[in-house]
């Protein structure tokens, strides 16, 4: 009893000195009590969940806390992380794993007859992000915590996150994804003290006395306020933050006058909902840019609160400004948050009284960009009225950072105006992002080998040219603690007792597996460790769309964001051309396969949302037909997240990577397939380029034109199509039935047939199929030999350790922050 008082006080004594399963269970227990007013047999699973985040918070907190008073102490360099999008995935058994809590919690919870992973299922997972971009900025946070650097995320509370996805006759509907329903989040902190202000419209007025001052008025002010979610290292007691900022307005003060209306407050109140709907949604294009007005205010709201709290934090610990490169840095996560270049300029000088010169030296060294997209329709160009508009003490900022800059060009390039003009930041009638953000910052990066050199050589030469020593290539990574240590422990497990526990402090010792490729007991072990993770994955299946499938079966997953680039829809064509096998010759040997897909399609991507239709026509067909006799299966998981990767990746065999070559940055799902054992089938681009120099020849199944042919035959007007339509009789089936009623939707499909052929196959699709279907017969045919396929799995493990995000943020670390810290895995290096 002496001990329970203890437990429950608000002295922090407890999370020192609990030592055993017995502390917890009843710290637990007395958190319910607390937090509910109820005892633990009247409490809801979600209620439990709810008091044992709570209590692991507590655990968080201290370490918060102790965290930065340390870093203050050291006066280390600090890392703001920007970004509109975070996808953190489910916080409860991440932060278990890191604090070193995982076994005194499930046992604990035993004691009481409760299951760990159903409490575990009650967390909401965040979808404040679309897809690659948004779960990197998380794998980075992971991977800054984990390795002891003071790195920390800024990013958008939006209070609604990506939208639902259902899926209801082939067609996808989105409803809101209220996330935040019971009004907050359980593990952020609200921090009202830190609120900041930022400014929007109204106008600039100038005055000269001596030097020239600029006077903002009529705005429309707006409060941000910061909530922390505490983002805990790999047990090395270090808690980071990651911050997100929410719009609020504070109607304390504003007198409600009646209208005629007789309305009185009604309408302050109105307005306080209108304004904050600022931070209200995420915009849901991937790799899309959408030009919104309410996007760019988003984007200001972010980097300008983001920028002041930063600056702030600065001069209260004394530090003299032109110091700030030395003691932060400042990345921006795609040129999303691009305007953080013209609000530290603005800071500078407005707030902080510095001149031009300076104040551009400062930024400069301070900021650094990532670039993750070629993709034309991804560029970011805001009109210049809506700009100005919206932020015009910034568009001035940039006019003369523009100024400059041309000037710069000028005397560089004497008389070439066309050059000028394609690298201007303003120009037809547009402000352009990305190069506002690589005029602005001193290191510029693309996240694979191959999209770096399509940056230096084509996206972006004229800038290349002009400062070669910005640009770099970091190729992306992804936290192996989530992808492999949470989402497959029975393989971590493995892999522990094989070569110990090395490589989770340092995932190059994945090496070490090859020694093992020839182990006949290891090679067993781990073809039962995807037996298991397949047949979760088939209950999963089976519990949700009542779909049979067979976990001897080949399976192969396609899931990510619904893009023509992406390719699913040629996924389907093969799947069409081996039904078309099985429909030609009832008893055709083909290996028994299951394919998944999921993802989401943008609700204004129109083909898109067509392709999961087709998928879904496609599954209705095979999945019933008795000729198929279950020898394939195709399925659709709906909404598609963090959680759901988490399931889907260690329980397939294939991973499907078929992007048009040079459109895919880099690919991250990639990765995690790798680092579960799942064999690739790819396309030269990305990171599959890479993985195929790491694993070789013998254990991922590459096709398809290469990036370099790709570009060359859009230099020369592209292809035929109905060339391959006329040569190639298997290609003329599928395209034929897209249309001919052989779904029982004869019009449905006619955008991807003319997309196909009559609009000159943009993604080269046909010109692809052939050598995509061999190599998928040929992968098939490898799959059913055990013994060798158990040695592909073996050799992507083990060479998935540069794939860790731990060597991709260390990197960073080194070339693009200039931490004076070297994390592990560099220091041998
Ligand atoms: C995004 O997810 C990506 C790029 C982009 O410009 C915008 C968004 Cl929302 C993706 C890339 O498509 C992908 O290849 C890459 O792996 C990922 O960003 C992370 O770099």
């Amino acid at each position: 009893m002496q001990r329970e008082s203890q437990i429950t006080g608000t002295n922090f004594d407890f999370v020192d000195a609990m030592s055993g399963e017995e502390d917890f269970a009843i710290a637990f227990t007395a958190n319910v009590m607390k937090l509910h007013g109820k005892s633990l047999d009247s409490a809801s699973n979600r209620e439990k969940y709810l008091a044992l985040a709570d209590l692991v918070r507590t655990f968080l907190s201290k370490r918060l806390a102790d965290t930065e008073a340390a870093y203050r102490q050291e006066q280390k360099k600090q890392v703001y992380y920007l970004s509109l999008e975070f996808l953190p995935g489910r916080l409860l058994a991440a932060n278990l794993l890191n604090l070193g809590l995982q076994q005194v919690c499930e046992q604990g919870l035993r004691r009481l007859n409760i299951n760990l992973a159903e409490l575990i299922d009650q967390e909401e997972d965040p979808a404040l992000g679309n897809g690659g971009l948004g779960r990197l900025a998380a794998c980075y946070l992971d991977s800054m915590a984990s390795l002891g650097l003071a790195g920390h995320g800024c990013g958008i509370r939006y209070r609604y996150g990506l939208f639902e996805q259902r899926v209801t006759d082939g067609y996808q509907r989105e409803f809101p994804d209220n996330w935040l329903k019971e009004g907050r989040n359980e593990w952020e902190y609200r921090r009202p003290e830190e609120t900041m202000n930022v400014r929007f419209g109204g106008r600039v007025r100038t005055i000269a006395n001596g030097k020239l001052h600029f006077i903002h008025e009529n705005y429309q002010q707006i409060s941000a306020v910061p909530y922390d979610i505490p983002i805990a290292g790999y047990q090395n007691e270090i808690v980071n933050t990651l911050r997100l900022w929410s719009a609020e307005v504070d109607v304390t003060y504003q007198a409600c006058t009646f209208d005629r209306h007789g309305k009185g407050c009604i309408n302050v109140i109105a307005d306080k909902h209108a304004t904050e709907s600022l931070t209200d949604t995420l915009y849901p294009d991937d790799s899309v840019y959408e030009g919104k007005l309410l996007r760019l205010k988003q984007q200001y709201f972010l980097v300008s609160a983001s920028l002041q709290s930063i600056l702030r934090k600065h001069v209260v610990n004394k530090a003299d400004l032109r110091l700030l490169p030395e003691k932060l840095s400042i990345h921006i996560n795609d040129t999303h948050p691009s305007l953080a270049v013209a609000e530290l300029m603005r800071l500078l000088l407005d707030e902080y009284g510095l001149g031009w010169a300076e104040s551009w030296d400062i930024t400069t060294r301070t900021i650094s960009y990532t670039n993750h997209t070629v993709l034309p329709e991804a560029l970011e160009k805001w009109p210049i009225d809506l700009f100005q508009t919206l932020l015009p003490r910034i568009y001035m900022i940039v006019q003369e950072i523009n100024e400059r800059f041309c000037r710069e060009l000028w005397d560089m390039y004497p008389g070439d105006w066309q050059k000028i003009k394609a690298m201007a930041i303003i120009a037809d009638g547009t402000v352009h992002m990305a190069a506002l953000a690589i005029a602005g910052s001193h290191r510029v990066n693309g996240v694979s080998a191959i999209h770096t050199q399509i940056l230096k050589q084509k996206t972006m030469s004229d800038f290349y040219q002009l400062t070669p020593q910005k640009f770099l290539n970091i190729t992306n990574g992804v936290t192996h603690r989530r992808w492999m240590l949470l989402a497959n422990p029975d393989l971590a497990q493995l892999i522990c007792e094989a070569i110990g526990d090395r490589w989770i402090a340092n995932p190059d010792e994945l090496q070490h597996l090859l020694n093992f490729a020839h182990d006949n007991s290891f090679c067993c072990a781990m073809a039962k460790v995807k037996f298991a993770n397949k047949l979760r994955l088939a209950k999963y299946i089976q519990a949700k769309y009542g779909i049979a499938i067979d976990t001897c079966s080949l399976i192969d997953s396609h899931i990510k964001r619904i893009h023509a680039y992406k390719r699913q829809s040629m996924n389907v064509l093969h799947i069409m051309d081996l039904y078309n096998r099985i429909l030609d010759n009832p008893h055709a040997d083909i290996v028994p396969r299951t394919f998944i897909f999921a993802g989401k399609a943008a609700p204004g991507y129109y083909k898109a949302k067509q392709t999961i239709k087709l998928i879904h026509a496609l599954a209705e067909k095979i999945n019933h037909d008795p000729l198929v006799k279950n020898r394939i299966k195709v399925v659709f998981l709906q909404n598609y997240n963090v959680s759901h990767a988490e399931l889907i990746i260690p329980g397939s065999d294939v991973s499907e990577q078929i992007p048009t070559a040079s459109m895919e940055a880099c690919g991250t799902g990639n990765m995690k397939f790798m680092m579960n054992g799942a064999v690739t089938i790819g396309t030269l681009d990305g990171a599959n380029i890479a993985i195929w120099e790491a694993v070789g020849d013998d254990n991922i199944f590459t096709f398809g034109l290469t990036a370099d042919q790709v570009l060359a035959y859009y230099r020369n007007g592209g292809y035929n199509p109905w060339d391959i339509y006329h040569q190639d009789l298997r290609v003329k089936t599928v395209m034929e039935q897209l249309v001919n009623g052989f779904f029982p939707y004869p019009e449905e499909f006619r955008a991807h047939y003319d997309a196909f052929l009559n609009q000159g196959d943009h993604y080269f699709v046909l010109k692809d199929f052939a050598q995509y279907v061999e190599v998928q017969n040929k992968l098939a045919n490898e799959f059913i030999n055990t013994e060798l396929w158990q040695k592909k799995c073996i050799a992507n493990v083990a060479h998935s350790g540069i794939f860790a995000g731990d060597r991709a943020f260390a990197e960073y670390a080194l070339s693009v922050w200039d931490l004076a810290e070297r994390p592990p895995c560099l220091r041998q290096h």
